[in-house]
Parts: C-alpha cells; structure tokens; sequence
C-alpha cells in the first residue's frame, strides 16, 4: 500500500537540521519564537486598506466538517431551547428571561487547528526532546497551551499554488516543493520573507464541501508539499515560524518516494518547532488577493487555551 512506510521516518530525517535547545531546554513554542515585537511591526506594516478575513471553516457545514480519516466531525447538541420552557423545564428567573443553552464536542484537530509541536512525534521524542511518555493522560510538555497562551501575530504571505497551476484545485497527491513556492510567489509578484507566516492554498478544502465524501477521503491521500533535505534546509533557513495550509495535514499525506507518513509533521514540527495550522479556509482571501495584488497581510491567530491540549481550534484574521 501507498501507506506503508519502507523505512522509519528517523532514518529519513536523520541529517536534517534540528531546533532543539535554540531557545533553551523548557521551551514550548518553537519557531514562534521568530515572532519578535519587530516581527509583529513589520507584520502591522504590511497593512494597507483595512480588509479583514477570518480563516476557520464553519462548524456544522451543511455540506459537512473536513477532519482527518478517523476523527469525528463536531457535533453542536442543544442543551436548553424555547422547547424547554414549553414543557415546562426551562428555569424560571424572576422577571421571566429565558436563555438557549448548548455545548460543542469535537477533536481538538476537528476544524481549522494549530497542532501542538508535541502533537507528532517519532523516536519516543517529541520537539525539543521532550520524552514522548510526557503525552500519557495529557500533554505535560509542549502542548497547545503554551502556542495559546503567547498569541501567533507577524506578516503573513499567501502563495496560491492551486492559481499558479490555473487550477480551482490541485489533484489528490499533487504535490509541490519551496521551489514551486518561489515560482509562485514571482509570479504574484511577492517576495516570501525570512519570519514571514506562510499560507499556501491548494484549493482542497474548499472542494471538500462540494465532493462526494469517499471519493474525497479515497486512500486518504492530499495535495501538499513533499518531504526533501533542501524543503527543510529552505524552511530552516528562512525561519518560517507558522505553515498555515488549505489541507487536513499541511503535506502530500505520504512521502511518495520513500512511503513514510507524515515525514514533514516530523522534520517541520518536532525538529524544526515550525507550528502547524490545518484545514484553513484561504479561498475568500485567495480571491480577494488577486484581484487587488496584495498578497502580504498581517497574520494573527489565538488558538483555544487548552490545557494539555495536543491542538486547538482557532478562527485566525488575516488585515490587508
Ligand atoms: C495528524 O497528523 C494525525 O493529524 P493532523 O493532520 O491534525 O496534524
């Protein structure tokens, strides 16, 4: 099967770079560590017309919640309603207000997410060395929590490599590397930047909604980009702090050279810190870029503060 890996994924990655200790043995953040307050300037800076976009996806589509093979879609039940006060069971206040009451239950990687950079791992060791045992019962060591807590704000950049390709959509296992990246970006006319928070769109989040669902989940495979020592040197190089993609999982889903899954959850996340946002909605900003040329934004993203939290949900705004 396509799924199956021929070697581990260590043995793969092993020459590559790690970020491990650059920011000291506790730290919990990784390359958002990038994100200076000159960073969050030079992101305010690339605001020019005061557009706003908002970049989760809906929860409860009609046309149904994207979530990776396995996960459930979010469920949102009515807890209190009109319905109960007509039966008599709502509560009753002095002075009559009534209230609507429901609750939420999901994956914390159920919808638009920043993964946490212990969320994946191989060797027993998650980002930062941290012992992958530290991930029983709830994450005690490089959670979501931390990512939460600092906020993620710098200049964002959108490469639109579905339009580069004069696609609506990339096909399944599509994939394409930092040097279609930079043919991308020329083409729009931008230059990627060292700190700069990279969104690539593919197009494939957007068509989930409109597909058959197993047609769509078919062997489970994407588009994305693929695992090579010069991608990860390049992301190494330019520090990109935050990769923000139209996908479930940020990647081609497996490396189609060697079979092994996820190989860039590894190398980007757990040895680089490099955070992870998935299953964002980039078609309206997408759109809206070029048809004004503006492909540089400010980026700002405040994931749910959860704790322990192997991920959490987030709805980034993007102010052009
Ligand atoms: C996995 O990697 C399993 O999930 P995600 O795509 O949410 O990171």
């Amino acid at each position: 099967s396509t799924l199956r890996a021929e070697i581990p994924v260590t043995e793969l990655l092993k020459n590559d770079p790690k970020n491990w200790g650059r920011w000291g043995a506790d730290d919990e953040v990784g390359s958002l560590n990038f994100l200076t307050q000159a960073e969050v300037l030079r992101g305010v800076q690339a605001v020019k017309q005061g557009k706003t976009f908002t970049l989760q996806v809906m929860m409860g589509h009609p046309g149904g919640d994207p979530v990776w093979p396995g996960r459930a879609q979010p469920v949102r039940v009515n807890v209190m309603d009109k319905g109960h006060y007509l039966c008599g069971k709502g509560p009753v206040f002095p002075g009559h207000a009534e209230y609507a009451d429901d609750m939420l239950i999901m994956y914390l990687q159920g919808s638009t997410q920043y993964d946490a950079l212990g969320h994946v791992w191989c060797d027993d060791q998650l980002y930062n060395g941290y012992d992958a045992r530290t991930t029983a019962g709830k994450m005690t060591k490089a959670s979501v929590l931390p990512i939460a807590e600092r906020g993620i704000a710098g200049r964002g950049i959108l490469i639109d490599i579905a339009r580069h390709r004069d696609k609506q959509v990339l096909d399944r296992g599509e994939t394409f590397t930092h040097e279609d990246l930079l043919a991308a970006a020329a083409k729009q006319g931008v230059t990627i930047e060292k700190h700069d928070i990279l969104l690539i769109r593919t197009g494939w989040i957007g068509s989930f909604y409109t597909r058959d669902k197993t047609e769509f989940y078919q062997d489970f495979i994407e588009p994305g980009l693929t695992y090579s020592p010069e991608l990860v040197k390049w992301f190494h190089e330019m520090e990109i702090p935050n990769l923000v993609t139209d996908t479930i999982a940020n990647e081609v889903t497996a490396d189609p050279v060697s079979g092994v899954v996820l190989p860039l959850h590894n190398a980007l996340m757990r040895n680089l810190g490099v955070t992870f946002t998935e299953i964002a909605a980039l078609d309206a900003l997408a759109d809206d870029c070029a048809a004004d040329g503006q492909w540089t934004f400010l980026y700002t993203a405040a994931p749910l503060k959860v704790a322990g939290g192997t991920g959490a949900p987030v709805n980034p705004v993007v102010i052009k």
